[in-house]
């Protein structure tokens, strides 16, 4: 059984994952445009990620008899100025998820809710690797710098960590 307030406040949860993974395809879109199909590829993982993120929320909610709410999604932006502006966008958005799963979590202990808190622990871990990922980027990103292939090496990069990404997953699910 789960309280009114936790069930309220993992359903916002929901609304969040799910605004992630509209975003991040929105991201690939924008990706795919600019040629830069290695950061498209990146984001699309990334998209589904977060899918799965909302439906592991979901089923919790469910599981422990409360009622899981399929969200509104606002708008993601369409437009974005460059591909290092693109991932600051998806660290700082990360770390908003960091704050509200965190938030999530002091709920849970202040409602002496063991079980929800317990769930919480996957996200703990998963916005620790999120966070770290994303600052790896942009240190590549700056690495490479803004020279005249620059952009074609920032895709390169990318498209190899998504696909260690891609072995690491397949390596956690088997
Ligand atoms: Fe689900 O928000 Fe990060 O990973």
């Amino acid at each position: 059984m789960i309280s009114n307030t936790m069930e309220a406040a993992l359903n916002k949860q929901i609304e969040l994952e799910a605004y992630a993974s509209f975003l991040y395809l929105s991201m690939a879109s924008w990706c795919d445009k600019e040629g830069l199909n290695g950061c498209a590829a990146f984001m699309h993982r990334q998209s589904d990620e977060e899918r799965q993120h909302m439906l592991k929320i979901f089923h919790y909610i469910s599981e422990v008899d409360g009622y899981a709410l399929t969200p509104a999604i606002a708008q993601p932006p369409h437009q974005f100025e460059s591909v290092q502006k693109l991932f600051e966008q998806v660290y700082e958005h990360e770390k908003g998820v960091t704050r509200a799963i965190n938030h999530l979590v002091e709920l849970s202990n202040k409602e002496d809710d063991y079980t929800t808190l317990n769930f919480l622990q996957w996200y703990i871990t998963e916005q620790r690797e999120e966070e770290a990922l994303m600052r790896s980027i942009l240190d590549k990103i700056k690495l490479i710098g803004s020279g005249p292939m620059s952009l074609y090496y920032i895709d390169q990069e990318i498209s190899s960590i998504n696909a260690a990404q891609l072995k690491a997953d397949n390596a956690e699910g088997a």
